[in-house]
């Protein structure tokens, strides 16, 4: 019985996500046969042939005269300017040696998506700040029923995609499951087309959903609708959900009751299991990155960069505002960590890394650079890290040495006030004394920023963007990405709305999987403030 694991569009474009390789490998690794498919970077590619490039500016061509004075104007304008400045490099995302730089290459996806959205019901936006993608559609994705309509459009931006870029492979494979990984609300939607469309066309083979979007978004689920088009939901980790549905595959449902995590209909009710016990992440086979390829993700030759991670779950989980992690923290030993990175080196050739941990503990990560420096490999990498009283400027030098090159950290707001609120477990004086460390020991930080948790006034928001811009006149890294407050109701102020001032929330009915609220009544800025805020200091930090 075998597997075809997909990532549907549309996630984060530059890199692979990291669900498909390590779910390949362990099921491979029990001797299941499994193709993994990244349908998302499959539709930039698509979209960045030279046939739907054309086509997409013939399309602009007509719409510059029939749009003018209308909402599209803007965007008709933007993909003008786009077009114009990137000239015959509009058709090199095929070769990316010809792309000049990493800036070149987002205005490139960025023109080339905006092309093949023109004209359509549905619309797809690369997000520069973020480096990721935005989808827009008609209908919510954290609704069961517009999502489900969705899977129906017409006009959409797929239309014609699956159909001719992921059936042919799934039917060619002979695959009797279809896995589609989540990770992100704008993959709902796609995913769910993509299952219409196996319904449809290719009878036999069963559908099972899981990633983080499933396990956030429909652990709550209360209707069946979704089955029409699913055979399960799989909430939390999938390699012993998945290993067992391989397995059994020729119970058929008979077997769901053994699968963990698995919610399926029966007989009109909605069954759910209970999620099974993880596998410590030092027990699991490397990665698989056989779907990896520098030239697919848009990196210059030689210059692949792989994504990873050495620990699952948070070692912290307490921030309000985060949703949390319900599994056990767990990371292997930096010892074992930099055998696997060295073995991976040797299969694929990557010249660098970036580690995506939700919250990697500091003496992992120090172990793991020491370690790194006695093998004698030099690579180029990044990490995603807290701000800690162990980040001196020795700990920095070390992992300077041992390659890396950026921090990702989250600093959240730069007021004591709201930090404790947040539960961040960090103040402004640790703040400043990890900055100033990261920046005597050459190392470059990029923060991630909320704006518009409950109470935040405008004035503390305003003076926390001060002291950040001047640290950077002092010359210390503070590159930072700002997001608007969201409130979520599994987060702990969605839980506890009043202990956070917060009076009134407002959720859209409309919106069944654990939605973010749409308003909140609470003293402070405000939502609209907030947004504001986020464009106004973005595009300050970047001016
Ligand atoms: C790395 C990461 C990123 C990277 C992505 C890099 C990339 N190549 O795509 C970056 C930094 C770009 C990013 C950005 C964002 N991220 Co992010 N990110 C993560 C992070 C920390 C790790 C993801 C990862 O690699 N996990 C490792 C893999 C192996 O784990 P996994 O996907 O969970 O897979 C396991 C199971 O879910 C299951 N499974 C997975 N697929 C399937 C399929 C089937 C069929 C089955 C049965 C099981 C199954 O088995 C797997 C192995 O056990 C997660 C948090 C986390 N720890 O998961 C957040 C997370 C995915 N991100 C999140 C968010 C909100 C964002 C942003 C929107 C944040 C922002 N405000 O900008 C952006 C937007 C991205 C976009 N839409 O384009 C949320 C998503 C929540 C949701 N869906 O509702 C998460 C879960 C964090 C959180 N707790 O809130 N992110
Ligand atoms: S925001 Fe980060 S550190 Fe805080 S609980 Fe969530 S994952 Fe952990």
């Amino acid at each position: 019985m075998s597997l075809y694991l997909c990532y549907p569009p549309f996630g984060p474009p530059t890199s692979p996500y990291l669900s498909l390789p390590v779910l390949g490998g362990y099921l491979r690794s029990q001797g299941h046969e499994v193709r993994c498919e990244d349908a998302n970077n499959r539709f930039i590619r698509f979209a960045g042939t030279p046939e739907k490039i054309r086509e997409g500016l013939e399309k602009l061509a007509l719409l510059e005269t029939s749009a003018e004075g209308s909402p599209l104007s803007p965007w008709v304008g933007r993909t003008r300017e786009l077009v114009e400045a990137l000239g015959p490099r509009l058709f090199s995302l095929g070769s990316p040696e010809k792309i000049a730089s990493p800036v070149e290459r987002n205005a490139l996806l960025e023109g080339v998506l905006s092309l093949v959205s023109l004209g359509r019901a549905d619309r797809v936006v690369f997000q520069h700040a973020a480096n990721s993608l935005g989808y827009l559609s008609p209908g919510s994705s954290y609704s069961s029923r517009e999502s489900l309509e969705a899977a129906y459009m017409e006009n959409s931006l797929l239309e014609g995609f699956f159909e001719e870029h992921v059936l042919p492979e799934l039917q060619e494979s002979g695959a009797d499951l279809l896995g589609l990984s989540l990770a992100f609300a704008e993959q709902f939607q796609p995913a769910l087309r993509l299952a219409r469309l196996v319904r449809e066309n290719l009878q036999g083979v069963r559908i099972f959903l899981g990633g983080p979007f499933a396990t956030y978004h429909l652990r709550t689920l209360q209707g069946g609708a979704l089955f029409d088009l699913l055979d399960g939901i799989v909430l939390g980790e999938g390699e012993e959900s998945l290993d067992l549905l391989l397995r059994s595959a020729e119970e058929g449902p008979k077997a769901y009751p053994k699968i963990p995590g698995l919610l399926w209909r029966e007989e009109g009710k909605i069954c759910s299991n209970p999620p099974g016990k993880p596998k410590s992440m030092g027990s699991l086979p490397d990665p698989d990155f056989e779907i990896f390829s520098e030239k697919k993700y848009f990196f210059p030759p030689g210059g692949g960069i792989l994504p990873l991670r050495f620990s699952r779950g948070c070692w912290w989980n307490r921030c309000t505002f985060c949703r949390g992690y319900s599994l056990p923290y767990d990371t292997p030993s930096p010892e074992f960590l930099c055998s696997q990175l060295l073995r991976l080196r040797e299969r694929t050739h990557f010249s660098g890394f970036v580690l995506a941990d939700a919250c990697i503990l500091p003496e992992v990560l120090f172990g793991f650079a020491e370690e790194l420096l006695r093998s004698g490999v030099r690579l180029l990498w990044n990490a995603h890290f807290r701000f800690s009283p162990a980040l001196t400027l020795e700990k920095v030098l070390l992992l300077r040495e041992a390659g890396c090159t950026r921090l990702f950290l989250g600093l959240e707001s730069y007021n004591d006030r709201i930090l404790t609120l947040m539960e961040k477990g960090i103040t402004e004086e640790l703040i400043r004394k990890n900055l100033t460390a990261l920046t005597w020991g050459g190392m470059d930080a990029l923060l991630y920023m909320i704006l518009g948790f409950p109470s935040e006034t405008e004035e503390e928001a305003r003076e926390g963007f001060r002291k950040l811009e001047e640290h950077r006149k002092e010359g210390l890294s503070a590159t930072c990405q700002f997001n608007p407050f969201m409130l979520f109701p599994d987060s702990p102020v969605g839980r506890h709305p009043a202990k956070y001032g917060v009076t009134r929330v407002i959720y859209n009915p409309r919106q069944d999987l654990c939605a973010p609220a749409e308003a909140w009544d609470a003293p402070g800025m405000g939502i609209q403030k907030a947004r504001d805020l986020a464009e106004e200091f973005g595009k300050r930090m970047y001016a």
